[in-house]
């Protein structure tokens, strides 16, 4: 049976991935921080199919322990600061999260695991002020946020780990993907949250950033297979994840409302605290390699992928 580590198990990710690998038979090993209390509401359904480790991003002696205490075949590096908003107001953070942490976790299975294949979870926020369109694994970088500056950073560690240390490392530069388990302040469990609401009578508005923001949107479920492909492959190499679609952030908003039979224009509201200090404007993948290479495929179209996240949350809210 083979061994998986998930870092940032607790996250959307972590929880979709660990599900998929314990489909597959492996026996999954999840990394959690400690906190004053557990955040395990999207892996609750997993235990004790999966075993809890107790480490921190920010603590190497810890993560050199867990890879000695575990010994996994195959390790996923998921945990991060990952909302960029935050990157802004705590980038010091950030650095040490997003950036410095996968260092951390390299040097730990360079002496620990040398053997083992990782997996580390970039970002087409690296893309940022894109240079060309769409982006494949050749477009050049420009980060417009200090957490698209911290995935780039953790980006060519990786790669610079494997071309110094022969380590089975590999980069899966992965477009924005959502899913029920979205955490809320996200822009698409925001308005699906908020369409849910406003027609459950819960709410009456919804303040709202920039509305031009393009972005290729996929469901969380279909990335993680596109993880563990990248492992499987006969050598390491990095991959562009995405739907090769991009929409505006005010078609997500209209399809939310449309799905509910509600017209978006009189509750949304424009709230100048929701805009950044830079945007990134238009992202749009060419996953072409990856389709070609692992033959990874989405399953879940946009419209598909917004209506999935308003059900549920509909669902969740709705008097019981
Ligand atoms: P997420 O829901 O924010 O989950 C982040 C995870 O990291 C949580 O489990 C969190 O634990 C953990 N974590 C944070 N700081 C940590 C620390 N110091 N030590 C240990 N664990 C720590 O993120 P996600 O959407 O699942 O994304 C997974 C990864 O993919 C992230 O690295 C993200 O930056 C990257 N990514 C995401 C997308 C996307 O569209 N979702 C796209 C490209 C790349 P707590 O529960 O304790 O907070
Ligand atoms: O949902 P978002 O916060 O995601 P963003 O910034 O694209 O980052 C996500 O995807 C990255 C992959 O490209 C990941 F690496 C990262 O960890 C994260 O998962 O915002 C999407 C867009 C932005 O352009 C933002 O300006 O939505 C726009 N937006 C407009 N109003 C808003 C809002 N975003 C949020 N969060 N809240 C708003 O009210």
């Amino acid at each position: 049976m083979p061994r998986a580590l998930i870092t940032g198990i607790t996250g959307q990710d972590g929880s979709y991935l660990a599900e998929h690998l314990l489909a597959k038979g492996y026996d999954v090993i999840g990394m959690v921080r400690r906190t004053s209390h557990h955040s395990y509401e999207r892996i609750d359904h997993l235990i004790p199919r999966v075993r809890i480790v107790a480490a921190d991003l920010l603590d190497q002696h810890s993560l050199t322990m867990v890879l000695q205490e575990t010994q996994p075949d195959e390790i996923y590096n998921l945990a991060a600061q990952s909302f960029v908003p935050t990157s802004f107001t705590q980038p010091v953070l950030t650095g040490e999260f997003t950036a410095l942490g996968v260092t951390r976790i390299l040097e730990a299975v360079r002496l620990v695991s040398p053997n083992a294949r990782f997996y580390q979870a970039s970002s087409s926020e690296m893309f940022g002020k894109v240079v060309e369109t769409p982006q494949s694994e050749s477009t050049p970088f420009y980060p417009r946020s200090p957490y698209g500056v911290a995935k780039l950073y953790g980006h060519w560690i990786t790669v610079n780990y494997r071309e110094s240390y022969n380590l089975y490392a590999v980069s899966g530069i992965l477009f924005n993907h959502e899913s029920p388990r979205r955490g809320m302040e996200f822009v698409t469990r925001k308005v699906t949250d908020a369409a849910a609401r406003i027609k459950l009578g819960l709410a009456t508005e919804l303040r709202m950033g920039n509305l031009d923001a393009k972005r290729d949107w996929g469901f969380a479920g279909d990335y993680v297979d596109a993880m563990w492909r990248m492992l499987q492959a006969p050598s390491p190499q990095d991959y562009v994840v995405g739907t090769g679609k991009t929409h505006s952030v005010e078609d997500l908003v209209r399809v939310a409302f449309d799905h509910v039979g509600l017209d978006w224009k009189q509750y949304v509201v424009s709230d100048p605290q929701f805009y950044r200090p830079a945007e990134v404007d238009l992202l749009i993948a060419d996953p072409g390699r990856i389709n070609k290479a692992l033959g990874w495929k989405p399953s879940v179209s946009f419209e598909g992928l917004v209506k999935m996240m308003v059900d549920a949350d509909l669902g969740r809210l709705a008097p019981k």
